[in-house]
């Protein structure tokens, strides 16, 4: 669906389940600081509405997207968390980069989540233009990281249901 005809930041609250003992890793990218700070406040809000502990949330800012990939890596391989979130916003410009960054960090991320049995969440902007990034991130479309947020839950509370066998 595409988010013209979504609201990123409307969700069913009782498909998340409670997150007090969870973990999180969230990287964050400096371009386009504007909209990626933005993304931030509204992942960081919503887990801790869902009572995740401020202590048990871990941030590290990363250059740019491209560096998200290893960025998360990192939380898996040297933390306990249990889900790591990747905040970003590429906007396109005159050059081919933006398809190259994109590609790269889709690819990169898709990857971590079958190297590691953790959840990477994509909170990756990738528009047209600023206006388009604007409006996911806490314009006419909503947030993006608080969809990135709720996802992050989610599927650390699918794969603990798997671990209980319930
Ligand atoms: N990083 C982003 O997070 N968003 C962008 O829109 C973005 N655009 C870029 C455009 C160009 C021409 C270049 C050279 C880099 C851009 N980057 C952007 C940075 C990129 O993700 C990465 O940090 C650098 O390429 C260094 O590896």
């Amino acid at each position: 669906m595409a988010t013209n005809l979504k609201n990123l930041s409307t969700y069913k609250p009782e498909q998340v389940p409670d997150a007090s003992a969870m973990k999180f890793g969230i990287a964050v990218a400096e371009w386009n600081e504007e909209i990626t700070g933005a993304l931030l406040k509204a992942a960081v809000d919503t887990l801790k509405k869902h009572k995740v502990k401020d202590e048990n949330i871990f941030i590290e800012w990363v250059p740019g997207s491209f560096e998200l990939v290893l960025g998360a890596q990192y939380f898996a391989e040297f933390s306990d968390v249990d889900a790591v979130i990747v905040l970003g916003c590429v906007i396109q410009g005159e050059t081919r980069h933006f398809d190259f960054i994109c590609q790269g960090v889709t690819q990169g991320i898709t990857e971590l989540n079958m190297k590691y049995n953790l959840p990477f969440v994509f909170g990756l902007l990738t528009t047209n233009d600023q206006q388009q990034a604007l409006d996911r991130a806490g314009g006419k479309h909503g947030n993006k990281g608080d969809e990135a947020a709720v996802t992050a839950i989610r599927m650390v509370g699918l794969g603990n249901r798997f671990r209980t066998n319930q």
